[in-house]
Parts: C-alpha cells; structure tokens; sequence
C-alpha cells in the first residue's frame, strides 16, 4: 500500500493478532507482529488496570523497536467474582494453563451462582517511540454459560454467552464476533478516527537521519 505507515501489533496472542489483522486490513499500514522482529524482553504486565497494561506493552514495544506499535490489553470481569479475572485473565489458572483450563476454573467457581453476568473488557493503546499514546477502550455484556460452547476463538469464549445472538463467542465465526465485541468496537473507534491517527502517527514518527558522506 502507497504511503503505509508501519504499525507492530504488540502481542503474543495468536489469536488476538488474528483478529486484530482482520479488523485493520483495509487501513493504510503496513502491519508486522512481534515474530517479525528477532527476541525482545517480556514486558512485565503488573499494572492494576487494562489501561496500565495495555501503555506499558505498547510504550515499551514502540521504544524497543523504533515504530508505533498497537497493543491489546483485555480481560473476562465476572460480576458474582468480584470483578475476577480481570486484569489477571490471562494467568487466571496458572501461568502455562491451556484455555481449557481457564474455563474450566471458571465455571468450577461459578457453580451454583445465580447471577452470571460477565464482560469482556478491552484497552487499545497506539504509542509511538517518543511515549506519546493514544487509548480507546470498550466492553461486551453478556452471561457466563454452564458448560464450554463451541470450538472457535480463543481465551474464554467457549464460556461466554452473548444473549442478543444466543450463541457463545465459540460459536460465532471471526466476523460475527468482531461486530459486537469488546475488542472489535474499540478498533471500530479507532478505525472511525483513522485519518487523524494517520495524521498523529506521522507527526510522530522518528525522523530519518540523511548521512552525508564529508568531502
Ligand atoms: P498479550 O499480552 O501478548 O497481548 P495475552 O493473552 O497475555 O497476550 P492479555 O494480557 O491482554 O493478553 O490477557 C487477556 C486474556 O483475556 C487472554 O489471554 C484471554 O484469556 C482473555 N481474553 C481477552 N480477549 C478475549 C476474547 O476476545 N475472547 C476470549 N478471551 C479473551
């Protein structure tokens, strides 16, 4: 694409990647993944907010390799767990728990709760090398289901059920999902204001030095 901008997709999560290419194929970027680039430092994620964590992981990328970088950061809030997982969703069951396991844990503590309310939650944060960033968030309600549903998405969507589609986020294809989640309405936003993303993007991107090689 003519005058793409590079954007590094600051995640780990192939599944996230997954979705957040899909939503973002049509914009003037030319999108690379961490696996682009050789090993980098884990950024640790020990901030007590979605917002928090999704800065430091996207700051830190941006920093580290020299190009804005996006970052996710989201969770599973479950109202009758106070809040749990939350910011913690994603080492709810231990640090190398498969997403079986997370479910798994989750419906075992739900048991016998009536209230099932549940929502994912989700932080975009855009930062460039300098620090300077740009955050949108968003969330989806709906009911923590009794049993695992369907076999599509990640995390914990087998668990999750959207009542206005009465399906889990398992059962719905990638582009369903995208419409009404919490990770596809914050990229709606950004997506909505992208020209002046671009135009802030490029305000911000470092300037490339000219050598000149002296007479
Ligand atoms: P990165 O930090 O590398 O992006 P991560 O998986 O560690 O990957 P988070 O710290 O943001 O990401 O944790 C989010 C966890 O919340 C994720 O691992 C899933 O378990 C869950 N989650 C987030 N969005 C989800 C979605 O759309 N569907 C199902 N589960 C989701």
């Amino acid at each position: 694409m003519k005058n793409a901008i590079p954007l590094v997709i600051a995640t780990r999560n192939k599944g996230k990647t997954s979705e957040i290419k899909a939503l973002l194929k049509d914009f003037p970027v030319e999108i690379r993944n961490l696996d682009d680039f050789g090993p980098i430092p884990e950024v640790e994620e020990d901030g007590e907010s979605f917002d928090e964590n999704a800065y430091k992981k996207a700051s830190f990328t941006a920093r580290i390799l020299g190009y804005p970088a996006l970052a996710d950061d989201s969770g599973l809030s479950v109202e009758a767990l106070d809040g749990a997982p939350g910011v913690h969703s994603a080492r709810y069951a231990g640090k190398s728990a498969a997403d079986e396991q997370k479910c798994a844990k989750i419906l075992e503590e739900m048991q016998g709760k009536f209230n099932r309310k549940a929502a994912f939650e989700c932080v975009i944060s855009i930062a460039v090398p300098t620090g300077a960033a740009l955050t949108y968030q968003a969330r989806c309600e709906g009911l923590i289901s009794d049993k695992p549903l369907g076999s599509n998405g990640f995390g914990y969507d087998p668990i999750f059920y959207y009542p206005p589609l009465k399906k889990s986020f398992a059962e719905l294809t990638q582009e369903e999902k995208n419409q009404v989640s919490h990770r596809g309405k914050a990229l709606k936003e950004v997506r909505d204001e992208f020209e002046k993303v671009l135009i802030w993007l490029r305000q911000h991107l470092p300037v490339q030095e000219k050598f000149v090689c002296a007479k």
